[in-house]
């Protein structure tokens, strides 16, 4: 039994014990406030999230400063991203959130960058999949197993073979704050596929 807590925004995410070395949290949801979000490249050949990694992450930054919204995980692939935000109580405006992103990153792309990413995705706006997948967190399982899939999501996709070896990612953030401990990691088939897109 391993207990550990923090806050995030207000929001305090508990981890309550480990099995097998997997943390378990508790915490409480807002309802109808939590969500899983894949949001993809045009062209998923390139690299460029995290070629501007620091682009994105200002971009984020920025949004947040004028929309909040609470970052409890996300990982950032070469062509994709996966997260999952809480917004605020009664707030669950995030298709405005994700096109300020989108478009400020786009925006801020270096000319040659932006013409050519824009060129692959056949468009000005075509450097980003104009849909993307959204899920409703329903309760801390779903929570579970979504912050889960997200951290192991680097492993899934072949870029490391640990976890821990991914830059990009709030594991990182978990390993400081407690709640995991860096050698995590865990099995593809305990997580499962719950949010890829082609
Ligand atoms: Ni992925």
């Amino acid at each position: 039994m391993e207990r550990s807590a923090f806050r995030i925004a207000g929001l305090p995410i508990i981890a309550i014990h480990k099995v097998k070395g997997m943390t378990r949290y508790r915490r409480a949801l807002v309802p109808g406030g939590t969500y899983f979000f894949t949001v993809n490249l045009a062209d998923r050949r390139t690299t460029l999230l995290v070629d501007h990694v620091d682009l994105l992450r200002d971009t984020v930054r920025h949004t947040r400063q004028r929309h909040p919204f609470v970052i409890d995980a996300m990982v950032v692939l070469p062509d994709h991203l996966h997260a999952v935000w809480t917004l605020p109580p009664g707030d669950t405006d995030f298709p405005m959130r994700w096109r300020l992103i989108k478009t400020r990153f786009s925006h801020g792309l270096p000319q040659g960058e932006h013409r050519r990413a824009s060129r692959a995705g056949k468009g000005e706006r075509g450097i980003w999949q104009r849909r993307y997948w959204e899920h409703l967190i329903r309760d801390e399982a779903d929570l579970q197993r979504h912050i889960d899939y997200i951290h192991v999501n680097p492993v899934k996709h072949g870029y490391v073979a640990r976890v821990v070896d991914w830059p990009y990612s709030t594991f990182h953030r978990f390993v400081r704050e407690g709640l995991l401990s860096s050698d995590w990691g865990c099995l593809e088939g305990e997580v499962g596929n719950v949010g890829e897109m082609a």
